[in-house]
């Protein structure tokens, strides 16, 4: 007993003194901070205080930096080298290259050093059509070692874990039948698992069941998060990487088109993320591996690498949100607008609209 009271008085007299001395660097130095978070500071719509403006800054290191447009990235499918083979299927050849010493940043005066397949993150969107014979021909450049683990159907020795290659050039040659249809992660698999993952080495493989899909405008969403002081908490979140991307230059889309959303959670740390969309709802496949929707709905929630297949049209123009319905989430900058217009007016609105530059979105600005 008296121990314990020990215990508890020491406790709260260090609480106290951390207390005290955190709070007298606010009154040594009011003007410093204040002056620092007023120069990179974003206040979202809930009026929360960010740091971060959604642009892709120039780096200050141009020797090592990631090069990444989150709107390229959203429609950019890699569908590899193709050759017919002789039983008359398709074989499809990718070349991926590991790296990690990238630097990149993440928001302003934010670096944080990512580890890149292809020199992004995520790495490219495979993409192959259930069958075909899928092979990678995996180098490692990085300094550490490092793996491709696809989710799937294909052999142990295609599992990409125990199997390790290592930096400085190793090379694997991945090879298995593409399966099932639907969309599934690819990401390195070398322990520590969660540091090789949290620093960028992921990405989005699409497998196309053979009957293929209707036509629609199509893209990809990877949900990531940031964790830049390395205390395993995420400081940022975001739909494709930069945060507040998608809210500053809208994804322009028509009424009455259909779009499919390949949605894919990677965020590491939190249990959970969502995704919730404004003035409409959506036709839900989990991990796209059946051709009928599971649910219609506004709201899903996905755990780690959990993924599916989202589809809409919009009936009325205007500017809708998208966002993580965790509210952390979205005011740290998984937070992104469609800006839909009527077909007719679709090309005319790409180049006059002044929304289209997305500085009139009224958020954040
Ligand atoms: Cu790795």
């Amino acid at each position: 007993m008296k121990q314990s009271s020990f215990n508890s008085r020491s406790i709260m007299i260090f609480s106290l003194i951390a207390v005290v001395a955190i709070s007298s660097v606010f009154f040594v130095f009011p003007e410093s901070i204040k002056a620092q978070s007023e120069e990179k500071a974003f206040v979202t719509h809930s009026g929360a205080v960010v740091r971060t403006t959604g642009e892709i800054i120039d780096p200050l290191y141009v020797e090592a930096t990631m090069e990444f447009d989150p709107m390229e990235y959203l429609r950019d499918f890699d569908y590899g080298t193709t050759s017919p083979l002789p039983d008359g299927t398709i074989l499809r050849e990718y070349t991926i290259v590991a790296e990690d010493d990238k630097i990149m940043e993440i928001s302003p005066g934010v670096f944080y050093n990512a580890w890149t397949f292809n020199g992004s993150v995520p790495g490219p969107t495979i993409r192959a059509t259930e069958g075909d014979t899928v092979r990678i021909n995996f180098i490692n450049n990085g300094s550490k070692e490092h793996t491709m683990h696809f989710h799937g159907i294909h052999p142990a020795e295609m599992d990409g874990v125990f199997e390790v290659v290592g930096g400085g050039g190793g090379q694997f040659t991945y090879e298995f039948i593409a399966g099932p249809a639907g969309v599934h992660p690819y990401h390195c698999h070398v322990m520590p698992l969660e540091e090789h993952i949290v620093h960028g080495l992921y990405g989005v493989f699409i497998v196309d069941p053979k009957e293929g899909r209707e036509p629609a405008d199509e893209m990809v969403m990877v949900l990531n998060g940031f964790d830049t002081d390395f205390d395993t908490e995420n400081n940022f979140y975001a739909a494709n990487t930069i945060p507040f991307y998608y809210q500053h230059h809208p994804i322009q889309i028509k009424t009455n088109e259909l779009i499919r959303i390949y949605v894919v959670n990677m965020v590491e740390f939190d249990p959970i993320n969502n995704l919730h969309l404004h003035g409409n709802l959506y036709k839900y496949y989990p991990t796209g591996t059946d051709l009928v929707p599971s649910f219609y709905t506004d709201m899903i929630t996905l755990s780690q690498t959990e993924r599916g297949i989202m589809e809409f049209e919009y009936q009325y123009p205007g500017k809708y949100l998208f966002h993580a319905h965790k509210v952390e989430f979205s005011e740290k900058g998984w937070v992104g607008i469609f800006l839909v217009s009527d077909g007719d007016d679709f090309d005319s609105q790409q180049e006059t609209s002044p929304a289209a530059t997305g500085d009139a979105d009224g958020y954040g600005t």
